[in-house]
């Protein structure tokens, strides 16, 4: 049978990132789900990444919330939704609609999404609904809406393949978005398409970049404005296209022109004039080119800005919704796309009609059968917490997103959730660090139990299907939202029987007013999804909208038609701004966040997996040797960073590939797996002037060595309770899930410690120790629960850290009883790090076959080891151990011996 008629898998689409890969899953009789690539779906024909591949190790009921519960206690769905439904609306009729709030989320399906928007924005009447994508995408949102006239991506992920030259700026696509990354490679493999990074870090994606552009952290629109200038100066501006299409140039060029010179471009950004020129000269020679922009570029306080700095040099140049010449705004979130259609973020309504169009309000309070439209923006995430915080707010739901984790300023973000008089949370998994403060918790379907649609980066619509039944009570969003609205008196507007209901409506308020020619008209239209049966919508297969009757655009604006007014793309004047904060004598460093390659965001669905956790299992703070040199830091060891509004520890991770002055943390661990590294904690809250959204990549810190003597590592097939861990005298310590149980690592801050009394400290009374062995400096205990292994633990000094054995070995399903004897007698052998995640190669049989082969290659590694040959979001780090690491440009690191050396 081939793959595509075998229907016991199932098409889906993966759970993760805004690529939006299909994929095709199977219940194997285990019960256990089998996930492959859907090769006909055309956003990744078959490919997955390291974290699609492995969806499956992560749905399991291990951890889910099973009931809903009110004040601790559990309860029926009636009473949960009767308590939400009158508490809302009681705060309403007291204190006014702005008084309630909603908070949600990219990872909502679009049905959701719809749903809770016209329940905020429709009948409460008040636009304080935001949504994390205000963390993500905002500053793309506007600087889409101020260029174009809608927040629309004009180009499709082939355009990266048709590309001459691709920029990718703030995008550590590799990482990132792998699956598209693995598709711009294959392209470079086949036509030799030009690749830059612009990134002030040395990342994974630099592994094909012909030119890497380690610019100062937030110093982009210098660039891009000195980019502008210099095609203007070489006459390269294209003339035709700036008259017909355009307003607004002559303005935006006065400003660029502050950067004409490139050594004024040098000195604003840190690079060589010879790279900047190198740069410039391959933009102005390449027609087909394509700048892919993300985080590096949103989530800054001048986001906005650089957004347009961006794209007028596309519009300047025609380079806007053609074949293989576009900009890319990529999004994250694996439905950002679907909310900000349906309208989730606070200064939109719905289905990109907005305020301050009275004809949109009007006909959409008639679609809606409303006489209570919201009239004016909402509160944007920061300011409704601030609005929390000053009283004016009551009642906030969230709903799948983790605030207390990811909004900047993480200590008073968690006091103001602390203090919020009604606090809802919809999660699907029992804790994270926002639920402690719900005093309503909703259990929501997970990603394997959802029936939906979601939106990817290029526009495309495809359907999540339910592939596993749901465990306990959990609901889906839609369904929740929907039964408190009805509850709350609007029995009539959300009366849905099913998710299609829901899609179906979304589908004609698409088409409101949506007349080519008319003032309310918009390119989002999903006009030929009209009226779906059932049967259409299961069979649903993936499509880009816009959606309409007869010839439908495959891109957007390449006709030099934009959705302004008047149809014309607007070039906005912008000027470079430093980050809010600069460095000074007590802050010397500069703090970048981002994302690592095998987790995703808080860990509550990626940390369920032992393979995703097996790469970088612990919440590193990169650093550069110089720096750590400068502050006695050592590698493995613990590091402290501090900045103006709080501190957290990571373990330091000394690389040059962050420059001098700068650090790296990840964004993904929480105070529900580690007693420290949630990064947000030392992150003020700047915001964009005009976006919101936060600087999370330029926070001045300072770092500290944290001394410790011991090391401690306890792994256990049921969780330790976290009070009486966080009791214990450790500087730091990390769980992480492994096979079968969960793997604890201690830094402990006193000089001895007997094992004995550490586990005492930790569990609770009446296990019997089976053996406790000392060999050499090291302690290893193992306990056994009823005759099988239950727990082991070992306490060695410091000194040794990274000699040790990983004793997840011990809790493992295979385990064999040799192992623990080993383990007992000081024998096991340490377990090597994995590098290639979906073949699980560790770095020891890759430097075996090295060794043993002498191999020279990535690719002869593979066919020896199966090492990259899964997703290859690994090979850049082969190349590192084959020794070929291709140079490209500089690295950040002789930058800065160059700089010191006044070159
Ligand atoms: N593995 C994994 N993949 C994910 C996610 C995940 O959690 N894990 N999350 C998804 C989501 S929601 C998102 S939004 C995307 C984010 O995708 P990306 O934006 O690619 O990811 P980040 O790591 O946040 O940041 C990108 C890069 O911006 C660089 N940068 C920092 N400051 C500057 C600057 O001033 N200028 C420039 N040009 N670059 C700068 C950083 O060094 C970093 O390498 O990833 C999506 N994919
Ligand atoms: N310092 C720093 N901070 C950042 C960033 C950064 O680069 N640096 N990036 C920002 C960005 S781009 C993003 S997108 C955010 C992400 O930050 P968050 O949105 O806070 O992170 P997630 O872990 O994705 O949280 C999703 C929550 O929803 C739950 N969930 C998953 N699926 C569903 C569902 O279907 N229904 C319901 N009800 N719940 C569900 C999950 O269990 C989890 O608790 O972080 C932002 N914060
Ligand atoms: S690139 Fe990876 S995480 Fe993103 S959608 Fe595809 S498989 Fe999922
Ligand atoms: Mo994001």
């Amino acid at each position: 049978m081939t793959k595509n008629n075998d229907s016991s898998w199932i098409k889906s689409t993966c759970a993760y990132c805004g690529v939006g890969c299909g994929i095709e899953a199977k219940v194997q009789a285990n019960g256990k789900l089998e996930v492959r690539g859907d090769e006909e779906h055309p956003a990744n024909l078959g490919k997955l990444c390291s974290k699609g591949l492995k969806l499956g190790e992560t749905v399991t009921t291990q951890g889910r919330m099973l009931s809903p519960s009110v004040h601790g206690e559990d309860c029926s769905w009636d009473h949960a939704l009767s308590h939400v439904a009158s508490t809302f609306s009681d705060t309403i009729a007291k204190y006014g609609q702005d008084s309630v709030a909603f908070y949600v989320s990219g990872q909502l399906l679009t049905e959701d999404y719809y749903v809770v928007n016209k329940l905020m924005k429709g009948f409460i009447g008040s636009a304080n609904i935001d949504t994390n994508s205000r963390l993500c995408m905002a500053s793309s949102v506007v600087g889409h809406k101020r260029a174009f006239g809608e927040d629309i991506v004009p180009g499709n992920y082939e355009d990266l393949e048709l590309a001459n030259l691709v920029i990718l700026t703030g995008s550590n696509l590799a990482w990132c978005h792998p699956v598209l990354y693995q598709r711009l490679k294959a392209a470079k493999a086949r036509h030799g398409t030009k690749i830059v990074v612009i990134d002030p870090r040395e990342t994974a994606s630099c592994e094909i970049a012909d030119l890497h552009l380690p610019l100062f952290p937030g110093s982009d629109i210098a660039l891009f404005n000195g980019l502008l200038a210099y095609m203007a100066k070489l006459n390269q501006i294209n003339q035709k296209y700036v008259e017909q299409h355009t307003e607004g140039f002559d303005e935006a060029l006065e400003l660029a022109k502050r950067f004409s010179n490139i050594t004024s471009v040098s000195l604003a950004t840190g690079l060589k004039t010879a790279d900047i020129e190198t740069f410039f000269q391959w933009f102005r020679s390449t027609p087909k080119t394509v700048t892919v922009y993300s985080q590096g570029v949103n989530q800054s306080t001048s986001g906005t800005d650089k957004v347009n700095s961006i794209l007028n040099c596309h519009i300047a140049t025609g380079r806007v919704g053609q074949p293989g010449s576009t900009p890319f705004s990529i999004t994250g979130q694996p439905n950002a796309m679907g909310g900000r259609e349906v309208g989730g973020l606070a200064n939109t309504l719905a289905a990109h009609m907005e305020f301050g169009n009275p004809e949109q309000s009007e006909l959409l309070s008639e679609f809606w059968e409303t006489s209570n439209l919201a009239t004016k923006p909402g509160l944007k995430a920061m300011n409704m917490f601030e609005a929390i915080e000053t009283g004016k707010i009551k009642a906030l739901w969230v709903m799948a997103t983790n605030p207390a984790v990811s909004l900047p300023e993480s200590n008073r973000i968690n006091a103001i959730l602390a203090s919020c008089p009604y606090v809802v949370v919809s999660d699907c998994v029992e804790s994270n660090d926002t639920l402690k403060y719900a005093h309503v918790r909703l259990p929501a379907q997970g990603w394997s139990e959802k029936s939906g649609t979601v939106t990817n980066s290029e526009r495309r619509i495809s359907r999540q299907r339910r592939l596993l039944p749901t465990p306990g009570m959990g609901k889906p969003d839609w369904w929740i939202v929907s039964e408190v609205a009805k509850k709350m008196g609007f029995e009539k507007q959300f009366s849905y029987r099913s998710e299609l209901d829901i899609f179906n409506e979304y589908v004609e308020q698409t088409r409101l007013g949506n007349e080519v020619g008319k003032s309310t008209a918009r390119a989002l239209t999903l006009e030929s999804l009209s009226g779906m049966t059932p049967e259409n919508y299961q069979s649903f297969a993936p499509r880009q909208w816009p959606a309409k009757d007869g010839v439908c655009p495959e891109r957007l604006f390449g006709d030099g038609n934009y959705a302004t007014p008047n149809g014309k793309g607007r070039f906005v004047a912008v000027d470079f701004k430093p980050p809010a904060l600069s460095l000074s004598e007590r802050y010397g460093l500069i703090l970048n966040s981002g994302r690592i390659r095998d987790q995703w965001h808080t860990m509550t669905r990626s940390g369920l997996s032992p393979s995703l956790s097996e790469n970088d299992s612990v919440p590193q703070l990169e650093i550069h040797p110089f720096d750590a040199a400068d502050r006695g830091i050592k590698d493995g060891h613990l590091a402290k960073v501090i900045s103006s509004i709080g501190e957290q520890i990571f373990i330091a991770k000394v690389t040059s590939t962050v420059s001098v002055g700068q650090c790296y943390a990840p964004i993904h661990w929480t105070h529900t797996n580690c007693s420290d590294g949630k990064v947000c904690t030392v992150i003020p809250s700047n915001t964009d002037p005009f976006s919101g959204q936060p600087e999370f990549k330029a926070t001045p810190i300072e770092v500290k060595s944290v001394k410790t003597y011991l090391d401690a590592q306890i792994v256990s097939r049921s969780p330790l309770d976290k009070t009486k861990l966080n009791a214990i005298p450790a500087a730091f310590w990390v769980s992480q899930q492994c096979d079968s149980g969960v793997l604890y690592s201690l830094k402990l801050t006193v000089k001895t410690l007997e094992l004995e009394d550490l586990l005492a400290a930790l569990m609770d009374d009446g296990q019997p120790t089976l053996v406790i062995a000392s060999s050499g400096e090291a302690q290893r205990v193992v306990y056994l629960q009823s005759g099988k292994f239950g727990l082991a633990a070992a306490i060695y000094p410091s000194s040794l850290a990274g000699s040790q054995p990983d004793i997840s070995q011990l809790v493992s399903a295979e385990a064999e009883p040799e192992v623990m004897h080993g383990f007992l007698a000081g024998t096991l052998k340490a377990k090597s790090r994995t590098i290639c995640t979906c073949k699980k190669v560790t770095k020891a049989d890759i430097e075996n076959a090295i060794d043993n082969t002498g191999v020279c290659s990535v690719k002869s590694l593979g066919e020896l080891t199966g090492a990259g040959t899964g997703c290859g979001s690994c090979v850049a780090e082969l190349e590192q151990f084959i020794g070929n690491a291709k140079p490209i440009s500089i690295t950040p690191y002789e930058r800065q011996v160059e700089s010191a050396c006044g070159k």
